[in-house]
């Protein structure tokens, strides 16, 4: 019960790690500024025309190994509506991203080494927009089997304005989620979904690591402000380092009540690759979408079943 409760704290997002912190440095090019304690700011006019690179460096990885990064972000008038784009280099480059707004938020992502015995991330501003972004707590760490094997929950107690693990969905103008004080049956804090003025409000989480062949109970528990319905993805995903796109293991209409309301499935990890190529490196990924005005989300859980 203890493990699965340090798991708990890892997913939300808690500066806690059970896992190996790994070595790395940090290059900060071009506008960027190393400032006291662990701080790194770039501050850049709508004139200059270069992206510019807060490159962290990891020379010693190992291979086939999955690995976390996290760090704490803010911003101001940063491209793409807040959406900040980073490189993740291993044996194939990708490009994800995290939602920076105003205030600190704590971001945690995960990666799988692949072949590769060293790699580097970077997060970069791009132009033409005058903006500023600032990076504290980078933090690497290695993890074993037993860091993800039980899986993986997400209270939202330990976010601060922004739910960090979730990315706004690429044809919405905004990010439709924030982070509430709620009346959920556990702790303060809920995910809210709003509109904001779109047809619909739809996230997806970052990737997180699965084990191939087990058998996983996938659970969140959500309450809306009218009846309707919100659309629940549960996909293979791997931020594309397969070079295939999320594939949907779930996909499934919830009835969403003005009562809170659990919701639960049960999956098998595929192994199967040639019908689930993205499962080649074992990640997932969730993502909702409604259309109703609002809706308050909690407890998501990722659960193996022994
Ligand atoms: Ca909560």
């Amino acid at each position: 019960m203890k493990h699965k409760l340090i798991l708990s704290a890892l997913f939300c997002g808690a500066a806690l790690f059970a896992e190996t912190p790994v070595e790395f440095k940090v290059q900060p090019e071009m506008e960027w500024k190393k400032l006291d304690g662990g701080e790194y700011a770039v501050e850049r006019t709508a004139d200059l025309k270069h992206n510019a690179h807060l490159m962290l460096i990891m020379p010693e990885l190992k291979p086939e190994t999955f690995y976390a990064i996290e760090w704490e972000a803010k911003g101001e008038n940063v491209e793409n509506n807040g959406m900040v784009q980073y490189m993740l280099a291993m044996e194939q480059t990708v490009y994800p991203s995290f939602m920076v707004g105003k205030d600190w938020n704590l971001y945690r992502r995960y990666f799988h080494t692949g072949k590769n015995s060293s790699g580097r991330v970077s997060i970069y501003v791009r132009p033409p927009f005058a903006q500023k972004l600032q990076i504290r707590n980078i933090k690497l760490a290695e993890l074993a089997k037993a860091d993800y094997e039980n899986g993986f929950t997400q209270d939202f107690e330990k976010e601060n304005t922004l739910p960090g693990f979730w990315i706004r969905s690429w044809k919405q103008k905004e990010f439709a989620a924030d982070i509430v004080k709620s009346d959920f049956i556990n702790g303060d804090k809920s995910m809210k979904l709003t509109l904001k003025g779109m047809d619909s409000a739809a996230i997806q989480s970052a990737v997180f690591p699965m084990v191939p062949g087990a058998k996983y109970k996938i659970s969140f528990w959500a309450k809306g402000s009218g009846n309707g319905t919100m659309l629940f993805i549960f996909n293979a995903f791997n931020d594309g380092v397969t070079q295939t796109p999320p594939q949907n293991i779930i996909r499934k209409e919830c009835a969403i009540e003005t009562e809170w309301k659990e919701y639960a499935f049960e999956i098998v990890y595929p192994t199967d690759l040639k019908k689930f190529a993205s499962a080649a490196v074992p990640m997932a990924n969730l993502a909702f979408s409604t259309r109703i005005p609002e809706i308050l989300i909690d407890d998501v859980k990722v659960e193996l079943i022994k």
